[in-house]
């Protein structure tokens, strides 16, 4: 079993929506070779692929690429995506499909949660069986439209003192906040734009590792 201190550090989420150019799967393969620790497949919003059997196509390639590199390949909101694929996981938001019920369908698998406040995250800690938090948003984002007010840095550190389990920071994260982040009690960072925007993938990645 991956062990979420693996899987954390620099967790790469995207879905076509976030493409600037060429395809998802390029993207992925040039993150994957550079490092990444994780992948979350997050098609959702303006731009993404409405029609399920598209989708399970591209989250397919996804997956295998993940394998390739021997990174977990992890779902967002999609259940029924997630079951269908056997993916390594699944990662939920607080008004998605209730966390009860997706423990019990994914028993063995990594199960993420958004928190975003001391009561989303004692709430967590009550629960068996989730792998670990996602927390924030922590600045500002462009790549979420109905995306909370964010939440900081001293607060982060306080939510992710307070879980009972290791937890990624999310939100605006960047080559030049990374350090900032990585002074808190978080396991790792979560980023979309910062990749799918970047100019210089790989010199991106290497600076969202620690001490890179
Ligand atoms: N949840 C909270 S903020 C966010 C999600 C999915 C978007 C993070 O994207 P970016 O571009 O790294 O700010
Ligand atoms: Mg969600």
């Amino acid at each position: 079993m991956r062990s979420p201190l693996d899987y954390l550090p620099v967790y790469f989420i995207a879905g076509t929506q976030d493409i600037v150019s060429g395809t998802l799967p390029e993207l992925l393969e040039q993150a994957l070779k550079a490092g990444v620790t994780c992948f979350q497949f997050r098609e959702k919003g303006a731009g993404s692929i409405g029609e399920a059997e598209q989708r399970k196509v591209l989250a397919a390639e996804c997956y295998e690429l993940c394998q390739k590199y021997d990174v977990p390949f992890i779902v967002n909101d999609d259940v029924e995506l997630a079951l269908v694929l056997d993916a390594d996981g699944i990662h939920v938001g607080q008004e998605d499909q209730a966390i009860e019920e997706v423990l019990r369908l994914f028993p063995g698998k990594i199960v993420g949660i958004s928190c975003y406040n001391k009561e989303e995250i004692v709430a967590a800690n009550q629960l068996k069986g989730i792998s670990y938090y996602g927390i924030g948003p922590v600045f500002g984002t462009i790549s979420k439209s109905d995306a909370k007010p964010s939440i900081g840095i001293k607060q982060l550190d306080v939510l992710a003192r307070l879980a009972k389990r290791p937890s990624v920071a999310i939100g605006g994260i960047s080559i030049e906040t990374v350090a900032a982040i990585q002074e808190t009690a978080v396991a790792g960072s979560a980023v979309i734009s910062a990749i799918t925007r970047s100019e210089e993938v790989n010199s991106t990645i290497n600076k969202l590792k620690v001490g890179g």
